[in-house]
């Protein structure tokens, strides 16, 4: 067996560059890459321009630089908003005041009007140790919110691990399903998925919420990651989910260090290599309070915001975020400087 081969784009750039790719068929160039090599003992990366790229790069090259076809009816030739609605008592990012379906429905039209490409809609937490809630109350919460959002014309992802709320929720009019274990905690998910025709978003988490973020370590957290979710393609893949079906995610602060997180963003174009759009959630989360000197959750909208730029800087298609106006905002201004700069 060779070693596999992984390539990074690197300083993806809005100019054309001589010799240079698209990024994911979007206005994003490169001419280097890093090219890595891991077979699982200690990973070797270096930097090489396109020109003197070995001809077994080739095909991983074209995934690259392909185009997307549009997720779920949303083109991707730019970053797109992922705006999130909890629909739990118990989430500390909104001190639970969305719990209520009705103020729960205002959110995600808000976040609607506001510009979001999909409203996620969840209900339950899988935040380390948050109390488990019962199949049919996770659905008693979701249905009357994704059933009403849906009506309104919102495109509505639910984010859910179990197979009977995938179910009930694209029966409500769901247009996506967003599952943080990537299909694999509910037995039934891969098939209720596959029958549900609707695309899916895989995520990647080390371990579960109640033990993830007891000491994580990876020899190379984005190598890792990859295999992973290149794993989880090749089975969606093999129970009739096809490739053009499917988004990938890192997930941020599932299962990695402060160090992990900023190394998966840092390297995030690594991911476009399994050909598929990428989502980046990292809205408000814990890493950002660690790199703010503690701030609370409802104070780390300006990190959020570095984090979501610096996604799309490097491709990413989607963005989770809690707060879609502002976000919204910063992309416009970002895209109106690539836009000069490209010209
Ligand atoms: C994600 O990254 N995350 S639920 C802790 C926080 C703030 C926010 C205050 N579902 C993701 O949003 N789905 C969640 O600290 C997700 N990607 C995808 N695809 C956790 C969350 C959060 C946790």
């Amino acid at each position: 067996m060779t070693t596999p081969l992984y390539l990074e784009p690197l300083e993806p750039t809005p100019r054309r560059l001589p010799g240079g790719r698209a990024l994911a068929g979007q206005g994003l160039h490169f001419a280097r890459v890093e090219v890595g090599r891991w077979d699982g003992g200690s990973p070797e990366r270096q930097p090489c321009a396109l020109e003197a790229l070995p001809q077994a790069a080739g095909p991983l090259l074209e995934v690259l630089s392909a185009p997307r076809p549009p997720f779920a009816g949303l083109a991707l030739d730019r970053p797109s908003v992922m705006g999130i609605v909890n629909v739990t008592p118990d989430s500390f990012s909104d001190g639970g005041d969305l719990f209520d379906p009705e103020q729960a429905i205002a959110s995600g039209l808000e976040m609607w009007r506001a510009g979001a490409a999909f409203v996620d809609v969840g209900g339950e937490s899988t935040r380390p140790g948050a109390a488990p809630i019962g199949l049919e109350e996770e659905i008693r919460r979701v249905r009357p919110v994704v059933a009403a959002l849906a009506a309104a014309g919102v495109r509505v992802s639910i984010d859910t691990r179990h197979a009977a709320v995938m179910a009930a929720a694209a029966e409500a009019g769901a247009a996506a399903i967003n599952d943080v274990t990537a299909l694999t905690h509910d037995p039934d998910a891969l098939a209720v998925a596959a029958a549900s025709g609707l695309p899916v978003v895989l995520m990647h988490m080390r371990g579960t919420p109640e033990t993830m973020q007891q000491d994580p370590r990876y020899a190379d957290v984005a190598f890792e990651v990859f295999d992973y979710l290149a794993e989880r393609v090749a089975a969606c893949e093999a129970a009739g989910i096809a490739r053009s079906r499917l988004c990938v995610d890192p997930g941020i602060g599932f299962g990695k260090t402060v160090a992990h997180n900023c190394s998966l963003i840092a390297r995030l174009a690594l991911f476009h290599g399994l050909g598929c759009p990428l989502l980046l959630g990292a809205s408000r989360k814990a890493f950002i309070g660690r790199l703010s000197a503690g701030e609370p959750a409802k104070r780390r909208l300006p990190g959020s915001l570095a984090v979501a730029l610096a996604g799309a800087a490097r491709g990413a298609q989607i963005l989770r975020v809690h707060d879609v106006a502002e976000t919204l905002q910063a992309l416009a201004v970002q895209r109106a400087l690539d836009e000069a700069s490209a010209h």
